[in-house]
């Protein structure tokens, strides 16, 4: 391999990664739209947080790796589907079909594939819905679609997941059964509480559709 070479192939991986960063940016925006817009409609905000991120370039090798796949541009892209990834906490569970459904109606979206993880839950608790999305980026001289994971899930689903992978790896990802039966055990727990809160929220908003309504007949009166 000559230095000439070398450029160029480093060259062609700094545009591939910047793609991702390129979907991440507008993926960005169109959730921060839809957030603000349906805090104007509803009054209500309903993503907590979001977080994105970029997969490290070692990352990326292990799952090529792991995999099994070619070590090329194009079968990195088409293996690896999520190098970028977004994550979108919400309150209540009625607010992550809500934004997915947001998301799945946008036309330049493409939705790739669909995993419910809430309705069907991983073997050790672990919920959450995963999209993976084709998101179409503008680049100077030609349009790149580009691979974007999504994770929705609930502020318990998500307090959940991140003491789950803490375990997983500080016990090199082999818990005893016991701490796994307790996980288990503590995803049920906080699916029982997402239950809970979504009952609340339906009837603090009735409350609050009665009140306006009642209002409104008053004031007519
Ligand atoms: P990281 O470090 O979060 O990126 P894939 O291997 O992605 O092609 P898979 O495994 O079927 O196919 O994907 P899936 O089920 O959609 O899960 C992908 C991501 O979901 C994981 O990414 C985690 O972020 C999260 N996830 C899935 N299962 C679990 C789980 O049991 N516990 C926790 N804490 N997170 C989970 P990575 O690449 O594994 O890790």
């Amino acid at each position: 391999l000559n230095i000439r070479k070398l450029k160029a192939v480093k060259q062609e991986l700094t545009r591939f990664i910047m793609t991702y960063q390129f979907a991440l940016d507008e993926l960005n925006t169109k959730i921060d739209i839809l957030q603000q817009e349906f805090h104007y409609i509803h009054d209500y905000n309903p993503i907590e947080h979001v977080k994105s991120r970029i997969k490290t370039p070692e990352s990326i090798m292990n799952k090529v790796w792991r995999k099994g796949c070619d070590l090329t541009i194009p079968s990195i892209r088409e293996n690896i589907q999520d190098i970028a990834g977004v994550r979108i906490s919400c309150a209540f569970l009625s607010d992550i079909y809500e934004i997915s459904d947001m998301l799945e109606r946008q036309k330049d979206i493409r939705v790739v594939e669909k995993k419910d993880y809430i309705a069907h839950p991983k073997p050790n608790g672990y919920q959450s819905l995963h999209l993976i999305l084709e998101i179409p980026v503008f680049m100077s001289d030609r349009v790149l679609d580009v691979y974007v994971e999504v994770q929705i899930r609930t502020i318990a689903m998500d307090f959940w997941a991140s003491l789950e992978h803490k375990i997983y790896y500080k016990y090199n990802k082999d818990a005893p059964p016991a701490i796994l039966q307790e996980l288990k055990e503590a995803a049920e727990t906080a699916a029982h509480l997402d239950i809970k809160m979504e009952r609340i929220h339906k009837e603090i908003n009735e409350y609050k559709e009665n009140d306006s309504s009642s209002d409104l007949i008053a004031n007519n009166e």
